[in-house]
């Protein structure tokens, strides 16, 4: 091969289902949900975008800032000649930051659920790492999957998931996917950006910005309902609320319906009583020590941990075996 403009090649995994099923099974629920993967359509992922550069939302500054600081410490424990995984192609400056210290990398597989997106990645990447191979994978990393090995000598893996994604899985359901990453790493290590508990009202004011970006993305889902699969919501029908459950240690967010209201959806109706939620997301925070239990219940070796002054978020290297 002599370029790395690789093409996303599409991983399809078992059980792989649809926006329009995904949507119809959640409103016919007792508590109607939307599943939060569907949050980043081109315009919703331009609304996390507008998220991450927030007053508010501490975590992408925080994180980076890490990443950043930490660089030679990280690229250190990937090893030499590693492949990197990253697990939802999120930001390009958060790898970049990896790719520009690590040694001698020999490949960055991103795997997104979105092609265009990871066309924008290849694209965006391959010039400036122009020895790096590039294997964008279409893939949903929620299910299981397996990553075909690059040819030639064993290529170490080394995953990255950043950004505190582990905290829209419920504490079992996330300890299953930091498994099923420890069987596609095959013996390498992860670095997981872990967002931190802390003061209610900081949360808080992450997920209810002043600005009203956070109202716009959780909006979205109705927006792009309608757009791609004609049903008729009012998105000003619906409040965009997002409380901090304690207890639990979660943001939660809903779509809160204003008024008594109906939407047909795929030829079918949904009644929705004034004040009834739509359950749209869990971000869950962890302290460093009951992050580090969990990865290890998962079957890692919590290894290095970092975090800011302030302890409010962390980043984690998790050694597999
Ligand atoms: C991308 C899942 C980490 O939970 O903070 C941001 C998504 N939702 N604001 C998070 C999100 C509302 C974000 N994650």
């Amino acid at each position: 091969m002599d370029t790395n403009l690789a093409r996303p090649q599409t991983i399809a995994s078992p059980g792989q289902n649809s926006f329009a099923d995904s949507l119809l099974n959640g409103l016919r629920k007792s508590s109607k949900e939307i599943a939060c993967k569907y949050f980043y359509d081109e315009a919703g992922s331009r609304l996390f975008d507008a998220i991450c550069d927030l007053p508010e939302y501490y975590q992408t500054r925080t994180e980076m800032a890490l990443l950043a600081r930490h660089a030679a410490e990280i690229a250190a424990l990937m090893g030499d000649g590693a492949e990197i995984v990253e697990f939802g192609a999120g930001s390009l400056r958060k790898v970049r930051i990896l790719l520009d210290a690590a040694r001698n990398p020999r490949a960055y597989t991103p795997l997104d659920i979105s092609g265009d997106y990871l066309r924008h990645v290849v694209r965006s990447l391959a010039a400036d790492y122009p020895a790096l191979i590039l294997r964008p994978l279409v893939a949903d990393f929620t299910l299981p999957l397996e990553i075909p090995h690059l040819p030639g000598a064993d290529t170490p893996r080394a995953g990255f998931f950043p950004g505190s994604t582990i905290g829209n899985f419920k504490p079992d359901a996330a300890m299953a996917l930091l498994r099923r990453m420890r069987a596609t790493l095959g013996g390498g290590g992860l670095l997981i950006g872990v967002d931190l508990v802390k003061d209610p009202a900081r949360l808080h004011a992450a997920y209810n910005d002043a600005a009203g970006i956070t109202a716009l993305f959780n909006k979205n889902l109705l927006v792009r309902a309608n757009r791609e699969l004609g049903a008729d919501f009012d998105p000003d029908g619906f409040a965009h609320y997002a409380p901090y459950n304690a207890a639990a240690h979660r943001i939660e967010m809903y779509l809160v319906s204003l008024k008594r209201q109906s939407v047909t959806l795929c030829g079918q109706r949904f009644e929705f009583a004034q004040g009834e939620p739509v359950h749209t997301e869990d971000s869950h925070k962890y302290t460093i020590e009951s992050f580090r239990e969990m990865a290890a219940r998962a079957g890692f070796n919590p290894r290095a941990v970092w975090t800011d002054q302030d302890r409010l978020f962390s980043v984690h290297w998790l050694e597999s075996r």
